[in-house]
């Protein structure tokens, strides 16, 4: 929590290495701070708001001062709502931090992490989902991660939660109606229409909660294993999908010793794919063999999809002993898992032989067909790989809609809970108790939106961002 959220507030807001450098000043005092510091033909304040105006900065009254730009946004048509004023100087840090001590000189306070993003959020400018889509589009690390926080930040998730609030809130004023008039014979609505309405409430809730796991993955990108026996052409298979030769790649089974992860786009979409030493029998591997196959069980374990490879070349008999191994690691994991023969190139066999030797048993996911070292296979598995990302999410943040956060999810998971139990209480003509479960569901989901978040929610939010934003 700030003791102060009125005073005037100062911080460099560009990365290092740029050309330019921003020092950006919020709050009451934005003006007398700028003019303390800087000096040109035109000062900047109301008369000119929004201009970017060429001085100097003035660092001692006998100093020719820096070139630089400043530029005065008067409230509240400013990103934080308060009066906004920049300053542009030169890039590097010096440039920037001297203006910086120069703002602090002349009565600015040092901004903490967010604080202007918190600063917006508390006039208004944005509610709390916009404000955190802030973060999300400077972390983002694919397309898709970054279009989605755009449409986070242009309101797409606050305003699918601002409608599910004003159905609670709705419903509210219905239960507390029947309180308040309790002797009078007002038109209604049939409790059964009532449990309906909330019943209906919570559905939407639990689905938009459902589009957090869509979330996570555009977000924190896939985590993709690929897997298999020794020399099956795994770190060939990366090298491919990366378009550089990243792993060292050789005839000797048992070469890749250590998990190597390595990130790619694939669909838009961030896969972070590590490839691993191969699995074997223990007893055949050297004491540094057997730690790397104790990593890549590990990196199985945690995996989001398992690419398992199989050599297309080897002799029959092989191949079947191959294919059992894969079904017990098959039956070890919880991610989604694509068999693929590879080394179609060398392979005498055809593919229908290979895929009904590969659903001999128990059930198997289709393979795919690839060749590491021609290329041949890659695109249809790419579109394999990103269509099983999507497998199974809600239709609305497979085709690019708002995905919630796991905080949304949480929230909107307990308003669901109340809302069930509003619902039931309703039946029961227990119109207190509904009232209160609605009034609980109406406060988590506002949560989201920020209307009821506390000061410790908004501490834990902004304290994830950088200074100066
Ligand atoms: N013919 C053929 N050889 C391949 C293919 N992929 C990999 N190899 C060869 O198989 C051997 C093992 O490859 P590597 O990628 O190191 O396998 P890993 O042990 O699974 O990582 C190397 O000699 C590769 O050149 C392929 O698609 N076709
Ligand atoms: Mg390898």
């Amino acid at each position: 929590m700030f003791e102060h959220e009125n005073d005037t507030i100062a911080a460099v807001c560009t990365g290092a290495g740029g050309a330019v450098s921003i020092v950006r000043i919020s709050g009451p005092r934005a003006l007398d701070v700028v003019r303390t510091v800087w000096r040109g033909r035109r000062l900047p304040g109301p008369d000119c708001p929004r201009v970017m105006l060429y001085g100097r900065l003035v660092s001692a009254p006998d100093s020719p001062g820096e070139p630089s730009l400043a530029v005065f946004m008067p409230a509240p048509h400013s990103f934080t709502g308060e009066d906004v004023a920049e300053l542009h100087c030169h890039g590097g840090s010096f440039a920037a931090r001297r203006a910086l001590r120069m703002a602090l000189q002349a009565g600015a306070r040092l901004a903490q992490n967010g604080e202007f993003t918190r600063r917006a959020f508390l006039n208004g400018k944005l509610d709390l989902t916009q404000a955190e889509a802030v973060l999300d589009l400077i972390n983002a690390g694919s397309e898709r991660a970054g279009l989605l926080a755009e449409r986070q930040l242009n309101g797409a998730v606050g305003s699918l939660v601002r409608d599910i609030r004003a159905g609670i809130v709705h419903l509210l004023s219905e239960a507390e109606s029947r309180l308040d008039f309790s002797e009078e014979d007002l038109d209604w609505m049939p409790r059964w229409k009532f449990r309906d309405a909330a019943i209906e409430l919570q559905k939407q809730a639990c689905e938009l909660a459902l589009t957090a796991r869509a979330g996570i993955l555009i977000r924190d990108g896939v985590s993709l294993v690929i897997a298999g026996p020794p020399n099956a052409g795994k770190s060939s298979l990366l090298n491919r999908l990366l378009g550089y030769e990243r792993a060292i790649v050789t005839p000797v089974p048992g070469t890749t010793r250590d998990t190597l992860e390595e990130s790619v786009s694939i669909g838009g979409v961030r896969f972070r794919v590590t490839d691993t030493a191969g699995l074997r029998d223990e007893d055949r591997a050297d004491p540094v063999e057997a730690l790397g196959m104790k990593r890549s069980r590990e990196s199985l374990g945690a995996a989001d999809v398992v690419l398992w490879l199989l050599d297309a070349s080897e002799p029959a008999d092989m191949r079947a002993a191959r294919l059992e191994e894969m079904n017990r690691a098959r039956s070890q994991t919880r991610a989604k898992f694509i068999p693929c023969w590879n080394k179609t190139d060398a392979a005498d066999l055809d593919r229908e032989t290979l895929a009904r030797a590969a659903t001999d048993g128990s059930p198997c996911p289709t393979f795919e067909f690839i060749s590491a070292r021609t290329g041949d296979g890659l695109d249809a598995l790419c579109k394999r790989l990103e269509q099983t990302v999507w497998d199974g999410l809600p239709a609305a943040a497979q085709s690019g809609g708002a995905a919630v956060s796991e905080r949304h999810a949480a929230l909107l998971e307990q308003a669901a809970e109340r809302l069930g139990s509003a619902a039931d209480e309703a039946m029961d003509e227990s119109w207190e108790l509904a009232g209160s479960s609605l009034r609980n569901a109406a406060e988590l989901v506002g949560c989201i939106t920020g209307e009821t978040a506390t000061p410790d929610v908004l501490d834990e939010i902004f304290a994830r961002f950088c200074i100066g934003k």
